[in-house]
């Protein structure tokens, strides 16, 4: 088996987290008192920037402000971001979003023939440490070779930054292993960084392009084995060759 390692994004692909994201940001907002509120339709434009820390700076940049409350706002994000995720945590910790189909016996299935798997995401440590100590218990991290998460690296995806951070880490080339994501943006960073990209769409990103993904699926589907990844990341890479 040429595979060695799945690396799986977080949110939109282990979980369904952008409405928890997404409420946990207007919570914040009260509870800062901003009398914002990002509706659905709102954030959804918003996820194309990604980071919720990145997500404020430009949602700030969109308001018409003077120039004294525009510099008065930004200098209250790290507080707002940390409220949010302080909320987030929480929501997760509360057991209200699980894990999407398909994970957990691919988790399983990768376990059973000792291959590795790791995490790329761009939301922060503490996030994807609730998710997986709620969904997986609470020596969930141990599963996991590696976890990129966040602020590791300089530029989040759409660069690679975090894929090439995880590929070094594990100590293996990008032709051994398998990015799993559900966004334009993590399929970008993914391909930049030279990995098969199997791409299983959420709500939030249904209606974004992934022609470059090497397959998309609705969901992590039960005929989708680890053996059946393998033999679809040899084919592409042999027809890559001619
Ligand atoms: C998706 C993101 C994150 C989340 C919000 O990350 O872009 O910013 O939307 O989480 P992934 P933070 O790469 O896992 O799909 O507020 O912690 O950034
Ligand atoms: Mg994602």
């Amino acid at each position: 088996m040429k595979l060695k390692a799945l690396i799986f994004d977080v949110d939109g692909t282990l979980a369904d987290t952008e409405e928890a994201h997404r409420c946990s940001f207007n919570d914040a907002f009260l509870q800062v008192g901003l009398n914002w509120n990002w509706s659905k339709p709102k954030y959804a434009h918003l996820l194309s920037t990604t980071g919720g820390k990145e997500r404020l700076v430009a949602y700030i940049a969109s308001l018409p402000l003077s120039a004294a409350d525009r510099r008065a706002l930004t200098a209250r994000i790290g507080i707002i971001h940390q409220t949010k995720t302080d909320i987030y945590t929480r929501r997760i910790l509360a057991g209200d979003v699980p894990l999407r189909d398909g994970v957990l016996r691919l988790l399983d299935e990768a376990e059973r023939l000792k291959l590795r798997v790791a995490i790329a995401s761009t939301t922060t440590f503490s996030n994807i440490e609730a998710l997986l100590r709620t969904t997986l218990g609470w020596n969930a991290l141990d599963r996991f070779a590696v976890i990129g998460a966040g602020d590791q690296v300089e530029r989040k995806k759409p660069a690679p930054d975090i894929y090439r951070y995880v590929l070094h880490e594990l100590d293996l080339a990008p032709d051994e292993c398998a990015a799993i994501e559900d966004s334009a943006n993590g399929l970008r960073a993914a391909k930049a960084a030279g990995l098969y990209t199997l791409v299983t769409p959420s709500y939030w990103t249904q209606t974004e392009d992934f022609s470059a993904a090497d397959l998309v699926l609705p969901a992590l589907v039960a005929r989708l084995g680890i053996r059946e990844i393998d033999d679809h990341l040899m084919m592409t890479r042999v027809a890559f060759a001619y």
